[in-house]
């Protein structure tokens, strides 16, 4: 079985970690993942969803921050703020440092990313392979009310300067527009028998990545069923932060809010089936009134297995959706 996975950071690292656990050895995993929250941070091409897809399933992050490496220091962070440079906000590690040098050192030398990544990948073996969206380079901005109107910032500095505390304007995906999918994305999605949104940001992880627009036309024409899983339990969002992000872009924040978001793929969306937390079972009608399959499951990932049981969940709606293998 080709299950192909669209993923930002930490709900779809978890995610894929069920997976992993469910799936057997004949089966292979692509997670497409998304790089709109990259950012050049001192000449450095920093990668943080590609990374933490890399780094949970490698083994290597830390599990309270959910971000970046574990055993971590801060050295040559805490160097930089003694030079007094700004942008220290954004918290770079000595071991992730690492990650970012010979990423960095690659594009110089004009290796793709997509080559990059499974070269990093060689260290930290996943378990799946891990597909940049794009190879170019698309970034995630919010417009937040400023001083004197409307102010554009990267999604880094709202996320984290900001802690996503401010109401957002505007999300633009920069670059998206005349971005070309990235190498092996439109086949790992034309040619997988499952496609799957797992509970990642709707809006700037899964909507970041079908802001691509070979990536949207692959996932609306596969002949896999499309399956999403909600990021919103009892009308809140599990990481909390995204709320800013669906009212800023009106999307309402509920199970049923963020399926129609998607829309079902009859009626040129993306969703074939979608997944509510038992909390949540009430807008089943209304989700599958919008041509959405929909089922109400324990969606709460609180340990490896749950997560799994999630994943098996989300593969047997897939499967009661399939329409060949
Ligand atoms: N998230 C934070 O909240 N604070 C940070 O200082 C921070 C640094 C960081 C460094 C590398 C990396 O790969 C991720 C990092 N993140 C940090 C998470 C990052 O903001 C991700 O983009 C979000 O988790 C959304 O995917």
């Amino acid at each position: 079985m080709r299950i192909t996975v669209l993923s930002g950071g930490v709900g779809g690292a978890n995610f894929l970690k069920g997976l992993l656990d469910v799936v057997g050895p004949e089966d292979e995993v692509t997670v497409i993942g998304n790089t709109a929250d990259d950012i050049w941070l001192f000449g450095l091409r920093v990668c943080p969803d590609l990374d933490t897809v890399m780094y949970t399933l490698g083994g290597g992050i830390d599990v309270e921050r959910k971000w970046g490496r574990t055993d971590e220091t801060w050295n040559a962070k805490d160097e930089l703020t003694a030079y007094g440079v700004d942008n220290t906000w954004f918290g770079l590690g000595d071991r992730d440092l690492a990650t970012h040098i010979i990423r960095t050192q690659l594009l110089h030398e004009g290796v793709a990313l997509a080559a990059i990544t499974k070269r990093l990948c060689e260290r930290w073996k996943p378990g799946v392979r891990l597909l940049p969206m794009t190879e170019d380079e698309v970034e995630t901005h919010i417009g937040i009310d400023g001083e004197d109107g409307l102010e554009v910032i990267h999604f880094q500095e709202y996320w984290i300067r900001l802690g996503a505390k401010v109401p957002v304007r505007q999300v633009d995906f920069r670059g998206a527009g005349e971005a070309a999918a990235g190498p092996g994305v439109v086949e790992a999605i034309l040619g997988a028998d499952r496609v799957i949104l797992p509970p990642s940001n709707p809006i700037v992880s899964i909507g970041a990545i079908l802001s691509v627009p070979q990536v949207a036309t692959a996932v609306r024409q596969t002949d896999a069923p499309v399956v999403g899983v909600s990021p919103i339990i009892g009308g809140a969002a599990v990481r909390g932060m995204a709320d800013q992000l669906l009212t800023g872009l009106g999307v309402e924040i509920s199970a049923g809010g963020v399926a129609r978001h998607h829309g079902a793929r009859k009626a040129g969306g993306v969703l074939d089936g979608w997944l509510v937390d038992t909390a949540d079972a009430g807008e089943l009608g209304a989700i599958d009134d919008a041509g959405i399959a929909a089922r109400a499951v324990p969606l709460y990932m609180a340990d490896a297995a749950t997560t799994a049981q999630l994943a098996r969940d989300t593969l047997d709606l897939a499967d009661s959706l399939a329409t060949r293998g």
